[in-house]
């Protein structure tokens, strides 16, 4: 860690994900700019307290500020301000919200959150995802997956883990099944609100391996503090043979005539 890299004094999660250090660089420019402006106008409160405490100023002065610095100094905030919107926060917002991933090996896949757990469906060897319908929930359907469609048959269900292969984008639906959670995973530099009735979607490329925390972001209840899921990065191969393995056991399991 460098003294320049002010994220990290106010312990930012390292960064996992491709986009993510274009985020982190904004934060960096958004945190050094509060801190100069946090020196700014304490140096001001300091002057005005000392320039005018009333034994130095017994009368009001009903002209009071003749000089053009403060007005100065406020476009050049703003000027920065507007530099923070156009030039990174839109950008960076519009290509993650209209260039979503469109390589064949992008995995879709889904997660479902309720009171409190996340649930997150695969989309198994055809990789294809089911449709799904979060009000079809039941006991034996954690994500309210459509049974009768075919792509469904090889689709596998992995509650509280998101396993993902590193360098490979991904592409996540999050909907809800009760109240408005949010999928926050903070390394991947990412969250998308849960909402009821809302198939919503979002989009990372993680970069490095590794096992962190995914939380809910919005305050959902009772248990929200509770609400984990474990993100866990892995290498290629070792993604395969696993959603191989979580695949072919969902197939022979929904092959098997219904009870
Ligand atoms: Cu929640």
């Amino acid at each position: 860690m460098s003294v320049s890299d002010i994220n990290h004094w106010f312990g930012i999660t390292q960064n996992a994900s491709e986009h993510g250090g274009l985020v982190d660089h904004m934060l960096g420019f958004v945190h050094w700019f509060m801190l100069f402006l946090f020196i700014g106008w304490s140096i001001f409160l300091i002057i005005a307290f000392t320039k005018f405490r009333q034994s130095k100023s017994p009368k009001a002065d009903y002209h009071g500020v003749r000089g053009h610095a403060s007005t100065h100094i406020e476009i050049g905030v703003v000027i920065v301000e507007a530099i923070l919107l156009l030039g990174f926060a839109f950008p960076l917002w519009s290509r993650q919200a209209d260039d979503y991933p469109t390589s064949p090996d992008t995995i879709k896949m889904r997660a479902l959150g309720e009171k409190f757990l996340w649930n997150f469906q695969y989309p198994g060897d055809d990789l294809m995802l089911s449709s799904w319908d979060p009000r079809q929930v039941s006991a034996a359907n954690q994500v309210g997956r459509d049974l009768q469609d075919p792509n469904g048959k090889d689709d596998f269900v992995n509650p509280g883990t998101m396993k993902l292969p590193v360098n490979r984008p991904v592409i996540v639906d999050v909907a809800s099944k009760d109240v408005i959670h949010n999928l926050a995973i903070v390394p991947m530099r990412a969250a998308q609100d849960a909402c009821p009735g809302v198939k919503a979607h979002m989009w990372f490329k993680p970069v490095r391996t590794g096992t962190w925390d995914i939380i809910c972001g919005q305050l959902c209840g009772p248990g929200h503090a509770q609400m984990k899921a474990v993100l866990e990065v892995v290498e290629g191969p070792e993604f395969d043979e696993w959603a191989k393995e979580m695949s072919t056991a969902a197939a022979a399991k929904s092959a098997e005539p219904a009870k």
